[in-house]
């Protein structure tokens, strides 16, 4: 799906405002940091397109943003992932494939908003999402406990959530939306009541760590591509939290009885290797949120790193 495979468009987001706690707004900084685009471009071959700015988006944060419909920082989310949906768009026109460092999960409303219509104008086709998360970020404004926009994100992208204030996600067009059908989730742990109801009456498709240890990642990937089908263009959505926090300490909501590194390296090989992958977004990852003096933050930078290279095919022998 891509006509320039060895190109990598990078946006790197610096956005924390679909959550309440700062420094999260510092991954992108800290993955570099640590290497990450430099092993991209020479262990990995890609040629970096974009990865010389990290975008803060302090332009677009409005000095007034009172909450609406219980979503806290509406104006906000709602300019800076319009922006992010034009980067990603941008990039993913020249049929590149394109990898977005984190930022909150909000982030994503843009990052699929704007690879869903690059993909359809280019390809005519739809894509699938695969969405790597100890939460489902499926609450509509009206069942988020919290108000906090990172648990909404695929709410605004399948249309279960719509708002026609131009200014608060009336931005979002079809040409943006997914289907409820074409995505899958990994590694839910801790799911909302309300949330639960709508996965269900929704169909969606969900591997919980319930599945993941009766079946073993390996079944669950082969049922998780099985459902995507083959040859269909892949947006893979992770959110560190996935990983149990004895590998990804420090992020915002952090959730026991997760995924092992492993498993989660395995999860990003097997999407790289169906050779569909269109766009990649890493995220969650807050290196201010670090238990036992430090080493936590530099272990969930290191695991994040671990996750983007295995995407981009660094397994590959
Ligand atoms: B994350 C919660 N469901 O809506 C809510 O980290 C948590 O992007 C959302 O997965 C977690 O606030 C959002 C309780
Ligand atoms: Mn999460
Ligand atoms: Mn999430
Ligand atoms: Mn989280």
């Amino acid at each position: 799906f891509l006509s320039h495979p060895e190109d990598l468009g990078v946006v790197a987001v610096g956005f924390s405002g679909g959550q309440c706690k700062p420094g999260v707004d510092a991954a992108p900084s800290a993955l570099i940091e640590a290497g990450l685009l430099t092993q991209i471009r020479d262990e990995l071959g890609y040629n970096l397109h974009g990865h010389d700015t990290v975008h803060l988006y302090t332009d677009l944060v409005p000095k007034e943003d009172p909450d609406y419909r219980n979503m806290k920082n509406p104006r906000a989310v709602s300019a800076v992932t319009k922006k992010i949906a034009d980067q990603v768009y941008n990039q993913a026109k020249e049929g590149r494939l394109v990898l977005t460092l984190g930022g909150d999960h909000s982030i994503a409303i843009g990052t699929i908003g704007g690879s869903a219509k690059a993909i359809r104008e280019r390809l005519g086709r739809e894509i699938a999402v695969i969405w790597v998360d100890a939460h489902a970020d499926i609450n509509t404004p009206e069942t988020s406990g919290s108000g906090n926009i990172h648990g909404m994100p695929v709410s605004f992208l399948t249309g279960l959530a719509k708002e026609d204030k131009e200014d608060i996600f009336g931005w979002i067009k079809d040409e943006n939306r997914i289907s409820v059908k074409k995505i899958v989730y990994i590694g839910l742990r801790d799911v909302d009541a309300g949330e639960k109801r709508i996965l269900r009456e929704n169909g969606i498709k969900a591997f919980s760590m319930f599945d993941i240890d009766r079946h073993g990642i390996g079944r669950v990937m082969e049922m998780a591509l099985g459902h995507i089908g083959s040859d269909t263009p892949i947006h893979l959505s992770f959110d560190v939290d996935a990983l149990d926090p004895m590998w990804a300490p420090s992020t915002g909501t952090p959730v026991r009885g997760g995924l092992t590194l492993r498993e989660g390296d395995y999860i990003c090989e097997c999407v790289h290797q169906t050779g569909s992958l269109v766009a990649v977004d890493l995220v969650e990852v807050n290196p201010s949120l670090a238990p036992a003096e430090d080493i936590g933050a530099h272990e969930t930078v290191r695991a994040g790193c671990s996750l983007v290279r295995c995407a981009l095919g660094e397994s590959l022998l």
